[in-house]
């Protein structure tokens, strides 16, 4: 009895404890870092950060979530790559959801977030990304901050050109890296320029975020690489940089880099969906899958598709066009007016920009200098509205701030330049630390840029910070452009590579945050959604235990009769209805992950217990002073014992 008092007085102390030490925490934080951030960070906290910015993760295959200005990470979205924290790939219900025409594929490389747009704005619905390896494009759920969706995509290699959005989220566009034959078979290699094919796909996006490839357009074979869709006068049309235009497969080094100029392609998409209600479509067969999350049944499905409409230039006059681009261009980047294309020829001296009402006439008037597979090329002259001079070396990619200028990165001479849309003439510029790939500027590929802040994305920090062995991290670099020259505020390491990142202002997003899933609402077929209907159920040799979680304990939290050879199914759900609740699940010995359940959620893990032997479990987030005591024992006999099922909370 005596001890049973002096064990709640002291729970009560160290709560008493740990409020006091937080406190403390804040104000020490205050007094170490001094001047205006530390006001604004420590004081008024939340308050500080008026962007969120999403990086990509390069081969990481996740999304990172940042604050701007302060550069402090979030949160990271496990998109394309299995996460042991959120159990993402490893829960039962989220497995689906790498399910290809391969099998089951836990890892991609992901290089092009891409917000949803409502009229040429960033509207905050959802983030686009592209799996590059296999290809596929996911969907985030930005309310959740959470995969809701991948589609696979068909007849594609090295998704690279993607997924760029049209201005009111009608489609993304996806394009192939690679060239394959298509539909995929076994050829010579050397037998590329007849064999080989590009694809440009257009994903359709309905009302409630759910992709479909509507219909693909076959290429011809060479690289395609970045992509950007239109946006006022040119919304209707996607464009397209390609490179390798030689065709070549082997040592595109030296062999891709010989033509003086290569392409971008401009694509009609408004024409295409013409072509397609008449009929002008075949239709290849061929097998990929969409696997949606279903946030009520807190469960990914997997769908297999198996056919897709294909469009062919040379029978669908007036589809896709070609604008010579020198040299082996990389990004294309589309100005807020919808006028200006700019490609940044990564191998070129200048930065062509296309002008797409020049363009227009040019079609109008005939302007060809030839045709590849049916496609027309359009004259250089005709459509060329200026190139940017003394761009630096290599420019890869442009962003705009909406007050009439251009952001360009260079990666070889590692700076970003700043141009003015128009005269062409650069007229600021600033190193980046060091060789910055992609570049960001607050909805800076929108209608409507909040030309605020420009972020780098640069690829190496060597002496920049502390060494972590062979690998060093990447990095993003924060400049304030609301002046005439750019200035460096922040740089801090980034997780993963990013390439292309996106940022939001936080209002748009804060508000559609959601705190819980209300658990009246959950459809798991294996919720527990009171604890007094925690249980245990035994089918043959598959055990499902419907469990519960709240603090501070499971239910149930002993159970007996598990055997070895069983294969168990523990179903957990968070009962808890609080904001920023989740209990976590670990069992002893299972060859996956913990589960980390969101309030009111249900996540599953699979254990195949193979030692008889008692196994702890336990919650392995902390949530509360008594998380420590959040744990049970499964007790596992052997093979054909006659222990008994039996659970329970010691009742
Ligand atoms: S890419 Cu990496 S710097 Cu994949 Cu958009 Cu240009
Ligand atoms: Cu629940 Cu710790």
């Amino acid at each position: 009895m005596y001890r049973k008092y002096f064990n709640m007085i002291a729970i009560a102390l160290a709560i008493i404890a740990t409020v006091v030490i937080v406190h403390n925490g804040c104000q020490q934080s205050k007094d170490l870092v001094s001047g205006d951030v530390a006001e604004k960070v420590y004081v008024k906290p939340g308050t500080y950060d008026d962007f969120y910015l999403f990086t990509s993760g390069g081969f990481s295959g996740h999304v990172g979530v940042y604050g701007l200005p302060s550069g402090r990470l979030f949160r990271v979205i496990p998109v394309f790559s299995q996460d042991p924290e959120k159990a993402w790939g490893y829960s039962e219900e989220s497995k689906p959801m790498f399910i290809t025409s391969h099998g089951f594929v836990p890892w991609d490389d992901a290089h092009h977030p891409e917000l949803s747009q409502t009229d040429g704005v960033p509207d905050g619905r959802w983030l686009f990304i592209n799996g590059n390896n296999t290809p596929r494009v996911a969907r985030i759920d930005l309310s959740t901050f959470k995969t809701a969706e991948i589609i696979e995509i068909p007849n594609s290699a090295g998704n690279h050109g993607s997924p760029f959005i049209t201005q009111n989220s009608e489609y993304i566009v996806a394009s192939t890296r690679f060239s394959v034959p298509i539909p995929n078979k076994d050829v010579s290699l050397s037998s590329f320029k007849e064999n080989f094919k590009g694809t440009l796909s257009f994903i359709k996006i309905a009302k409630d975020g759910a992709m479909n490839i509507e219909f693909q357009i076959i290429v011809p074979g060479f690289n395609y690489d970045l992509a950007h869709g239109g946006k006022g006068p040119s919304h209707g049309w996607a464009f397209f940089t390609s490179y390798n235009t030689e065709q070549a497969n082997t040592l595109l080094e030296v062999n891709a880099s010989q033509n003086d100029k290569d392409f971008v392609a401009a694509v009609n998409w408004k024409k295409a969906e013409e072509y397609i209600k008449q009929g002008k479509y075949k239709t290849f067969s061929s097998t990929y899958f969409n696997n949606r999350f279903d946030e009520k049944k807190h469960m990914g499905i997997s769908e297999k598709r198996s056919d897709v409409k294909v469009l062919i230039p040379s029978e669908c006059p007036g589809l896709i066009y070609y604008l010579p681009t020198p040299k082996s261009p990389h990004g294309v980047d589309v100005d807020p007016t919808g006028e200006y294309i700019a490609a940044g020829g990564k191998l070129a001296a200048v930065i062509p920009v296309h002008s797409f009402s020049k363009m227009m006439k040019a079609i109008e008037n005939k302007e060809f200098d030839g045709e590849v597979d049916g496609i027309p090329v359009l004259k250089y002259e005709s459509v060329m509205a200026g190139e940017v001079k003394n761009p630096g070396l290599g420019p890869l990619h442009t962003e705009f701030d909406g007050n009439g200028y251009a952001y360009t990165s260079s990666f070889i001479s590692s700076e970003i330049v700043k141009w003015k849309i128009g005269t062409w003439e650069v007229v600021d510029r600033i190193p980046t630390y060091y060789s910055i790939g992609h570049l960001c500027i607050p909805g800076g590929d929108s209608r409507k840029p909040w030309g605020k802040y420009v972020v780098a994305l640069n690829k190496i920090t060597k002496d920049r910070y502390l060494p972590t062995g062979p690998e060093l991290t990447q990095s993003a670099q924060l400049f304030d452009i609301s002046g005439d020259k750019m200035k460096l505020l922040l740089d801090f390491p980034t997780i993963g590579e990013p390439h292309y990142a996106q940022a939001i202002p936080a209002d748009i997003l804060m508000k559609n945050s959601k705190k819980i899933f209300p658990i009246e609402e959950n459809g798991n077929p294996y919720s527990t959604k009171a604890e007094k209907d925690a249980r245990v159920e035994r089918n043959g040799n598959i055990i499902h235990v419907y469990m519960s979680t709240i603090r501070t304990h499971f239910a149930p939290d002993n159970i007996e009769g598990i055997k070895v050879g069983d294969e168990v199914y523990f179903h957990v759900t968070n009962l808890e209805q609080d904001w920023d609740i989740p209990h976590g699940f670990a069992v002893k010995g299972a060859n996956n992950s913990e589960l980390l359940i969101m309030p009111g959620a249900t996540e599953t893990l699979k254990w195949l217990p193979m030692q008889e032997g008692v196994y702890p479990f336990y919650c392995t987030d902390f949530c509360s002073a008594l998380h420590q005591e959040m744990q049970g024992y499964v007790r596992v006999s052997q093979k054909g014992s006659n222990v008994e099922l039996a659970w329970g909370t010691g009742k």
